[in-house]
């Protein structure tokens, strides 16, 4: 096996981010650029040779080119076998679910989530631990220090390896193993829902379903899920070719940039049911007909729904979810005896808490739901999840979520987004804030008194790592939350990330628009922030 060393220089800006690293494809494709960090993660490991690494991606363009440079280094560093899905594809879930199957070492996932993709938009890689689950801290950290000093990677010289034909071949001593990127992904969800039910249901010719794929990864996944083992209509999965630029949109599943799917759920003949999910298949949207469901409440129904799921049915150990998502999950825990974890943004934050068994669902206010089955937020799981209560239920959407804010009442939320600000001005906004926040508690805003207002600091109960300034939280008398952060996936400029959220126990007041019944604390954020001052706009990119 022809081994080459190759000498390089360290690049400044490697470091990782909410998700793994993201960038544009042209810095990716820069000589060295994808080698150093592919290096610097190997490195920064130990007791890998001969072990199992898994690889795939979300199917964006320059995924396959950088499956064939991983798989080179994979071998240069002496890894024993790679699993990599066919034509390089493995959703994010499913990626986390071959690598717990197999007993792998770990893995590399090639994604930038919902971020467009194409020639000019971007790309991203990120490193998967052995519980299937994004890198903790310590191991982003220790990769990230390597990015900074590495002085050269290896690489085999060899041929290409065809990744549209499944079966094994060699490259030098390490062997290549192309597997179906649906079938371990498929079964595992046949193990958690009750198929028979859910395809008795879309089946019926009563009920009728849309999902949107959004060219993304999950396509091939939806369709064989769907339209193959449960028996709904061809033509149910929409948007079901994944293509390298997913059609030139951005593939995020919310009311914003999944309008093909907001179109069918609010037109005059709209399906009883309709989802949507990411690039790489992790996130998820829930809609009724003409009914949106918050990704918050998503998770408080979820959880209070869970012993009519199969996979559940022996109830929840505990609930978690990430920071800024609304407390709606928390109502339902304490009704249910059990824990609700707030942990900082990301899935990474989630992985101790599963393993140790202390939560069973995990969730983020940003179109991400999980379980104990993966390590990973899984979309699809989210979807089937929703078929599943359903088919046992035989009620609306609507009518479920509404029954849900009778019993706990409705937390109203939304999110603000500012994209693409000035990073300057954008770091000056919550520096200014972090300053101001020693004196806010006791602060009367209209109606609301400040309660609290910290930077969010975490423990985390299982190994004690504390991770710090993790997002400005203002907490109310009354429940009620401002919380402020910047977000770790952009890739150009800052996006700034206001999230709102007010309480009301009152089922006669239940109906009005977030945007309305939020009037109130959106204001309270501008007079606190200064927002319009600090990032030049007048209003957010995107409202979700
Ligand atoms: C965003 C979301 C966060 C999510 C992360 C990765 O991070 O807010 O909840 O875990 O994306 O999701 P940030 O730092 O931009 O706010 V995905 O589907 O992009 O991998
Ligand atoms: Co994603």
């Amino acid at each position: 096996m022809n081994i080459k060393t190759i000498s390089t220089q360290p690049f400044a800006d490697q470091k990782p981010g909410t998700s793994g690293l993201r960038k544009r494809v042209p810095t990716f494709q820069q000589p060295n650029y994808l080698e150093n960090f592919v290096q610097s993660i190997f490195d920064s490991l130990e007791g890998y040779q001969g072990t199992t690494l898994v690889l795939g991606g979300d199917g964006r363009y320059y995924n396959r080119q950088a499956i064939q440079i991983i798989l080179k280094m994979a071998a240069a560093n002496r890894f024993g076998q790679v699993l990599v899905g066919k034509g390089g594809i493995l959703s994010t879930p499913a990626a986390s679910c071959v690598i717990r199957k197999n007993g792998a070492f770990g893995g590399i996932i090639l994604s930038a989530s919902h971020n467009p993709g194409g020639p000019n938009a971007d790309f991203g890689i990120k490193y998967n631990i052995s519980n299937g689950g994004p890198a903790p801290e310590k191991v982003t950290d220790a990769i990230y220090t390597r990015t900074k000093e590495i002085t050269a990677y290896k690489i085999i010289e060899a041929d290409d390896i065809n990744l549209d034909k499944l079966g094994s071949s060699q490259l030098g001593t390490m062997t290549v193993q192309v597997i179906d990127s649906v079938a371990d992904y498929a079964e595992l969800m046949e193990s958690l829902f009750d198929f028979g039910s859910i395809r008795e249901l879309l089946t019926s010719g009563k009920f009728r379903m849309c999902m949107d794929s959004l060219h993304a990864v999950t396509g091939g996944y939806a369709h064989e899920i769907f339209e193959q083992r449960l028996g709904a209509p061809v033509g149910t999965v929409q948007n079901g070719v994944p293509l390298e630029d997913f059609g030139g949109g951005h593939p995020d599943p919310n009311l914003v940039y999944a309008h093909d799917l907001v179109e069918v759920m609010y037109g005059e003949t709209a399906p009883d049911f309709g989802a949507a999910s990411d690039g790489d298949g992790d996130r998820n949207m829930i809609l009724g007909r003409k009914f949106f469901v918050t990704p918050s409440d998503s998770l408080a129904i979820m959880a209070a729904n869970a012993k009519l799921v199969p996979g559940y049915s022996q109830g929840l150990t505990g609930i978690a979810r990430s920071m800024p998502t609304s407390q709606a999950p928390d109502r339902v825990a304490e009704k249910l005896g059990i824990e609700c974890y707030e942990t900082p943004t990301g899935w990474k934050f989630f992985g101790n808490l599963l393993d140790a068994n202390k939560a069973t669902l995990c969730g983020e206010e940003s179109f991400g739901t999980g379980s104990n089955h993966v390590r990973e937020k899984d979309g699809l799981w989210a979807v089937l999840f929703w078929l599943n209560i359903l088919a046992v239920r035989g009620q609306s959407v609507e009518a479920i979520v509404k029954e849900h804010w009778q019993t706990y009442g409705r937390n109203y939320y939304s999110r603000h987004d500012y994209e693409e600000v000035d990073a300057d001005k954008a770091n000056e906004l919550i520096t200014k804030l972090r300053g101001d926040l020693s004196q806010l508690p006791g602060r009367k805003f209209g109606q609301y008194t400040v309660d609290y207002a910290d930077d969010f600091s975490y423990a985390d109960p299982v190994d004690g790592s504390i991770s710090q300034k993790q997002g400005i939280r203002i907490g109310f008398t009354d429940g009620s939350r401002i919380v402020f952060r910047l977000s770790g996936t952009g890739t150009q400029g800052a996006t700034l990330r206001i999230y709102l959220e007010s309480y009301e126990p009152d089922a006669s007041k239940h109906d009005l628009d977030p945007q309305v019944a939020l009037g109130e604390l959106i204001t309270i954020s501008e007079e606190i922030a200064q927002i319009r001052h600090f990032t030049g706009r007048e209003q957010p990119t995107v409202i979700t």
